[in-house]
Formats: C-alpha cells, structure tokens, sequence
C-alpha cells in the first residue's frame, strides 16, 4: 500500500472502527471463529476477559462488549494461521532477524516447542519433556540463582503469575522484573507515597457519579477504548472533561458510540474533552502547578470577598500533611517560568483552575505521558496535589485513575511479580511453603539490561512479552542478549525475542485467554485484576490452535518440577490439575485481598480489593495523605539540551491505532492520518521550516546526548502535524534504539520513553523522491 497522509477529520468509534474490525477479522483468516469469540468477550464467568487493555469491565455487560482495538486483540489471538516447524524449516533465523515485527506475527500462532540448533541455524521441534529438562538442568547449571531473570508481561493469570514468582523465588532470585517496569512502576512509587496505596482508587461507579473529568497524557479511543463509554456518560450529565496532551488526539475530541445504532446511522458524535491543552511534552508538572496557583488565587478572591473557601478546608485539615510546603512552593513559581515549562498561557491555566473549582467531584486519569519521563513520580504526585487540595480522594465521583497497560498487569504485582522484596508477603510464603524468599531486591526492567550487557545475567526466561523489543536501547541492548547462555519464550506468536537468541534457546508455545483450558478437573477458570482493582474469573470459549499446546501454568509447573528440590508443600501437579488450588494458595498468601477466592470470583461483576486511599485511611509513612513539593519543574533534567541548541527537538514514542506494543496489527494510524507506513515523524511546520525541512523528506533521527554511544533510527518521513513547536513524535517500538538504558525515571526507573532529545539529519530530500 502507498503511504498516505490526510488529516482525519471523523469522530473514534464509528463506522472507521467497523470497518476496521471487519477487515481484521478477515486477515487473520478468522471471520468465523473470530467473530464468535467477540460475543463472548468480557462476558463474566462462561466468557474471556479482552486480552488487549486492563479497563474494568462493566457489569451487567452490553450485548457486544468489545472495542475495536479489542476486536482485533482477538482476531489476533484467534487467527486460523499457524507458525509451525515446516515455517521454521524454510527459515534461517540469520533471514528471520530481518523481516519485520508485523510479518514474524503474521506467521499465526505457534504450534510446536522448538530449540534452536546451532548447526543450522533454524529452530527445530523438540518434545516437551525434552525442552523442560533441558532448561531445568541449564538453571540448575548455574552459579548463582540471581544469574536467571524471571520476566513477565502483564498478560499472564493471576493463577500463572502466582506460580511464575513462587518458581523464581523457590530457585532462588527476586529477579522478576515486569511490564510494570516499562509502564506503570512510576504509579507504583507515586501513590504509595502520596496516598499509602498502589494503585488507582476510581471503579466505575465512580464514573457514573463524577460531574468533572481531567486526562492526561492518555490516548483513550486508541489504548482504552471502552473508557470513552464512561467518557461519553459523563458527558452526558454535563461533565467538563480537561484533556492535557501535547498531540490532539483524535478520539479525544470527538466520539461515535459504534454500538449505538442511532449515533451510527446519523453520524452523530459527542465531543469528548471540552477543555483541550497541548501541553508541552514534559511540561505537565508546570501545567498542574499553574492550575494549583490559579487555583490558590481563587481562594485568595474567594475568602477576601466573604465567600467559602474554594480549597477543601477540612480535608486539607484532617486529612493532609505537608499542605503548607507546598502552598509556599506554588506561590513562589513565576508565571513566566511556568509558561514557558508548560507551553500553556497562563489564561489557561487559570482557565482550567476555574473549571477544576467548578467541579465537585473530580476523576484525574492518566497515562504514559506521565509515567515516561525521567520525573514521572513527580508528574503523578503533582496531579494527586491538585486532587488533594479540593478533597477529591476518598469520596465518590472522585479519585486517582491511572489506566493500566496490559490486561492484568496490574494484577502481577498483587500476587508477587515485583523484584522489590519488601511487597512480598515473606511470613507467609514461609509458612506455606517453608522457604525463605531471598532477602535481596531483584532486577527491574533496566537493571536487567544493565546485567545482560554486562554479562552478570546468563539466563532469561519470559512469560509472554518481547522483551528485547520493548526494552531501550535496542543497538546495545540486541548483541549482548545473544550472549546469553539461556532464553526461554513462553509466547504464542513469534516474534524477535525469539530471534535474538541465547546460546540455547526455546521457544515454549502457550495457550491465549481465548483458549479453553481443559485440565484433569475439568474447563478451568482463570482470573485477572482490572484498572478498577476488580478481580473476576473467566474461562476461555474457543478450541485451542493447537494440540500440543500447553496451559501457562502447565508450563511453569513443569519447570518447576524440573528446576526445583522436591518439596511435599509445592504441589505442582495438584495445582494444574485444578487451578482453584492455586487460588486458594494466593488467599493463603494475601487473605486481605483474596480471602474466599473461589466464592468470590464468581459473584456477578467480580470483587474489589480494598483500598485504604478509597475509605480515607491513609497507609503512609505519615498517616496522612502527603502534599509533595516537586524538586523540580524540568521534567527531564538528565537530557536537558543547552538553551543555546536550536536543532534539538523533544521526541516520545507513541502507539499506533494499529498495534499492541510490539505487535503490529498494520500500518495505519487513522486517527493521526497516516496510513501504509509507521516511518514517520511527526513534527510542527515551524520546526520543520526552522530545520530546512520539507513535508517528505526523509531523515535519520539522532539522540543528542553526550555518553559517547551513537544512537540513530531511519529513514523516517517528515510529517507536519499538530503537535507543540520543539516537540515531535515517532512510533515505538522502532524508535527504541534511540532512547538510552540511562535515561528513566529517577526513583521507579520507567524508561523515559516520552522524552528523547534528538536532532534529524536529511538523508534524501523530498523533491527527489519523486
Ligand atoms: N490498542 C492498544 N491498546 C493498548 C496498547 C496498545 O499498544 N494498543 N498498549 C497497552 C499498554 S501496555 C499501555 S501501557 C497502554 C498505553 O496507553 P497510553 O498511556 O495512551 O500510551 P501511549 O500510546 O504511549 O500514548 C501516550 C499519550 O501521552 C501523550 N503524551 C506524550 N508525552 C506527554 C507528556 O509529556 N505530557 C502529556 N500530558 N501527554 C503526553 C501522547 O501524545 C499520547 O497521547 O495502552 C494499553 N492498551
Ligand atoms: N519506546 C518505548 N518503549 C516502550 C513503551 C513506549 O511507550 N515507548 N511502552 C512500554 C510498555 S508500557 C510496555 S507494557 C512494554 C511492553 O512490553 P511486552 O509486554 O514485553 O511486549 P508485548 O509487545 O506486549 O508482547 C507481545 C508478545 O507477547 C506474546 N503473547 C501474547 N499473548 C500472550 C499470552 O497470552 N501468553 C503468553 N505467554 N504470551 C503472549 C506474543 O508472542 C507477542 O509477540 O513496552 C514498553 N516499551
Ligand atoms: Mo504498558
């Protein structure tokens, strides 16, 4: 397909999106099985929880309780083409390394357990037992446990998660870093320490009673697109909704409901964000501190003339601390500082001030544009500072919403997967299992790089994912991970962590969500936690792709059994026999949050785990909930570039409409108006006239930071778009190779995904391209 670019003018949703499943459906040969899947989807108990993003399902459920991009997340996982060993026959892995992201998961889904053989270089089938005792005796080769990491994307079970970290903890190692270290970890360190919880306080009912909406850096109708259902309720009682976003993201302006006939057949559509700032990229800390010392002001008039005060007093009083500090802090930032941070007038801050004080009760929800930056925790602890300061925690309609990833990834964390020693519930394990957890912290996301490249890791074993894809600093980060001695694939699709291989190498093919898993009690249930923090079962509706196929848990438990000491209290093959003994051992671990689990993941629309923040109890060092001072208003002072340096500009990487992370569903981003290719950089026509550059031209993007390692993506094609002038944007996981393993966040240590400086040197001029 020739590459095109054309604004795109229509709402999200809508017959755009229709069409869009339809024609999804048919590439992965699925119309069938495909389409029936989707009437099952997110339907509670006898259906399957969407695979692709982590936002609550309602309950009751709508009659078809999917999104596009949820369609697609099953088309995907429902194809009827298959990766088997006569594709891998046919192919040299040498070959394979250059195909692209989209055409390695083209392939279908993978049917066989592989190993790679060195002789000639192809991935040839290996019987299970085989595999397994392999990697087994490989761990056990090792000298040290902490030279294995144990990875998981957000996708597995709570079941497989909790037998992932019990595996990986019982061999010896807290290495089990996360998705979360990519994504959301900046949430994990923020609201502990704000608000003594770890995750978001919002369920859905709170949606159906808040009367103000503030969004920042999310990109809702592509990434969560079943929350512009909560959006467009809350419109429809009138609901000012304030979006902050340095792209004018399509679906955030307007909003065609594609499961309403009416709204289809008019082409009617709701406008979604009432208010929209284009912050500057990395200007969001200054944003919020201009709309607190707006906010500050208008207390000031407030009380001098006699009338209430507009900050929540009494809040503030019982249930605060540190409101002073940061009161001075905010009077003491000049306008014109905070302008020139945030990229915003002042009149729209002060603006966005006036409506926040407008609203009773306030829902504050927030994405990647927060959490990638080097000061994310700092981004998140500042949009809970103006949450705090009108009371809009622990009441209802109101509350902190971060909109998780994948589609239990926030679950992983509640039953274990975290490198960090201190959130796992150590006494108990003991007590189960009678083991001692390792007393060290493991590695996140970029202490593993730092140990791959630096040889102290030898063994890398993934539940799902594609790590050396969704990892920075793809350029250094490839040629160590070859060195390893071990990579395993726990995957259903072939992809390029599988290509970039340790000297021994598996691939272990898994059974999706969609899957029936029929173990020996019989069709299990599986169950994962939502955005919300509401916990439900599920069960997969389709035949799975394949016979050899195993469950998740099957496979662990396997390796488990190959890996660790005999132990009477791990029992592994009572666990796959019958996953509700997994779930009573997580009770047996976390009572708080799972007592009863196997009652309670049945009742209609799940449990919620309780959340101190929800109920006003704070679990802070201070008791209370804490006002924080930012240190900074520069969001990414590691990679500040000199003042003086007009040809820097600010990139993040972005998600396309048509991807999930690494996985390329195809090359249009219809919302943004690119279709054919993913090549591109989005950039202000200022720029591009200030820089010489001309719409089409093709350029090298280089990252200007000092550290003696070159770093360069191209050729990608200049694309003028609405975007702040300075910033630009370009998709990931391509341009992964441009953001260094240094540059994350401060405390949670996210990469600084969203805020790469480079500079762009032409490689071909438009005029000659044509
Ligand atoms: N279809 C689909 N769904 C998905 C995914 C997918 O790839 N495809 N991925 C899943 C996962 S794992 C995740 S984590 C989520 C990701 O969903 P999002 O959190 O939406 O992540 P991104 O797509 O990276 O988009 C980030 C948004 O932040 C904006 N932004 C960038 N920098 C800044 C900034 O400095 N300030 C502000 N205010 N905004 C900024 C960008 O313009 C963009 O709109 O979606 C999940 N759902
Ligand atoms: N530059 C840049 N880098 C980023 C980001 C960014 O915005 N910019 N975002 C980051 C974020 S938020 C995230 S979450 C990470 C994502 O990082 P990962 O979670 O590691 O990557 P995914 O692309 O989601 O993984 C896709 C693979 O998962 C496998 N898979 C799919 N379904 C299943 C299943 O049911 N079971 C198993 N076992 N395997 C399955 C398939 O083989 C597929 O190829 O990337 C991060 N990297
Ligand atoms: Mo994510």
């Amino acid at each position: 397909m020739k590459p095109r670019f054309k604004p795109y003018r229509g709402p999200s949703g809508g017959w755009g999106s229709a069409y869009s499943v339809g024609n999804i459906l048919l590439r992965e040969r699925a119309p069938l099985t495909g389409a029936m899947a989707l009437l099952r989807q997110n339907r509670p108990i006898s259906g399957f929880a969407c695979v692709s993003c982590a936002w609550a399902k309602p309950h009751p459920s709508k009659p078809l309780a999917f999104c596009e991009n949820g369609a697609k997340a099953t088309a995907w996982e429902t194809t009827s083409l298959r990766c088997t060993p006569e594709f891998f026959a046919q192919h040299r892995l040498s070959e394979l390394r250059n195909w692209s992201d989209y055409d390695l998961e083209q392939q279908g889904r993978l049917t066989h357990p592989m190993r790679w053989d060195a002789g000639s270089d192809r991935y040839l089938p290996v019987s299970w037992d085989e595999a397994i005792a392999e990697i087994g005796a490989e761990l056990k080769a090792l000298d040290d446990p902490d030279q294995a990491v144990f990875y998981a994307s957000g996708r597995a079970s709570l079941e497989a998660s909790y037998l992932w970290q019990l595996l990986a903890r019982r061999f010896g190692t807290n290495n089990l870093p996360d998705s979360s270290n990519m994504c959301h970890e900046s949430t994990s360190v923020a609201l502990p320490e704000s608000i003594g919880v770890p995750v978001g306080t919002v369920t859905l009912n709170d949606f159906a009673k808040t009367d103000g909406i503030l969004i920042f850096g999310h990109n809702t109708s592509s990434n969560s697109p079943r929350l512009l259902h909560d959006l467009e309720a809350a419109r429809g009682r009138d609901a000012p909704i304030l979006t902050f976003n340095p792209l004018r993201e399509r679906g955030l302006e307007r909003f065609t409901d594609p499961q309403s006939p009416t709204q289809m057949l008019s082409g009617h559509s709701i406008v979604v964000s009432t208010h929209y700032h284009q912050v500057a990229i990395g200007g969001d800390v200054a944003a919020i501190a201009g709309i607190c010392k707006a906010l500050l002001a208008l207390d000031d008039e407030a009380l001098a003339s006699g009338q209430p005060s507009v900050l929540d007093r009494v809040f503030i009083e019982q249930h605060t601390q540190g409101f002073e500090a940061f009161e001075q802090a905010v009077r003491a930032y000049a306008w014109a500082d905070l302008e020139r941070r945030s990229g915003l007038t002042r009149g729209a801050m002060e603006g966005a001030a006036k409506v926040y004080a407008g609203c009773q009760r306030v829902i504050a929800i927030y994405g990647m544009g927060l959490t990638q930056h080097r000061h994310g925790v700092t981004n998140i602890q500042m949009l809970v500072n103006l949450l705090l300061m009108r009371g809009n925690l622990g009441k209802e309609g109101a509350g902190i919403c971060p909109v998780r990833g994948h589609s239990n990834v926030q679950g992983q964390r509640t039953v274990g997967i975290t490198e960090k020693v201190a959130q796992v519930p150590v006494e108990r394990l003991r007590e189960q299992f009678a083991f001692e957890v390792p007393a060290e912290d493991g590695v996140s996301t970029v202490d593993a790089c730092e140990g791959i490249i630096a040889g102290r890791i030898r063994a890398f074993l993934s539940l799902g994912g594609n790590f050396v894809r969704a990892a920075p600093d793809s350029h250094r980060l490839e040629p160590a991970w070859s060195k390893l001695r071990l990579t395993v694939q726990i995957v259903t699709k072939l992809n390029r962590s599988a290509l970039v291989h340790g000297e021994k190498a598996y691939i272990l093919p898994c059974l999706g969500r969609t899957e029936m898993d029929r173990q020996a009690s019989g069709l299990q249930y599986h169950t994962t936690e939502d955005s919300t923090a509401c916990i439900r079962a599920w069960q997969g509706v389709v035949k799975p792709a394949g016979e050899l196929l195993r469950s998740e848990p099957a496979i662990i438990a396997a390796l488990a059994k190959a890996t660790l000491p005999d132990n009477p209290l791990m029992n592994w093959d009572a666990w796959v026999a019958d996953y509700g003994l997994i779930r009573e051992a997580i009770a047996g671990s976390y009572p708080e949050i799972f007592h009863d689990f196997n009652t309670r993941m049945l009742e209609p629309g799940g449990f919620h785990r309780p959340l101190g923040a929800s109920q006003r109890q704070w679990a802070t060092d201070s008791g209370r909930a804490n006002f924080v001072v930012p240190k900074t208003l520069a969001m990414n002072d590691d990679v500040e570039p000199d003042p003086e340096r007009r040809d820097v500009l600010n990139l993040m990487t972005i998600r396309s409409n048509d991807q999930f992370n690494t996985t390329v569903y195809g090359y249009n981003d219809r919302f943004r108006g690119v279709r054919g290719t993913r090549s591109v950089i989005l950039m202000h026509r200022n720029d591009m006239t200030r820089l010489g550059l001309n719409e089409g031209d093709q350029v090298q993007a280089s990252t200007a930071v000092d550290d003696g390692v070159p770093r360069s993506v191209g050729p990608l094609r200049v694309t003028p778009h609405d975007i702040p002038e300075g910033c630009c944007a370009a998709y990931y996981p391509e341009c992964n190779a441009l953001l260094p393993l240094w540059h994350h966040e401060e405390k949670a240590k996210v990469p600084a995904a969203k805020s790469i400086p480079v500079t762009l040197r032409r490689l071909i001029a438009m005029a000659q391209t044509r």
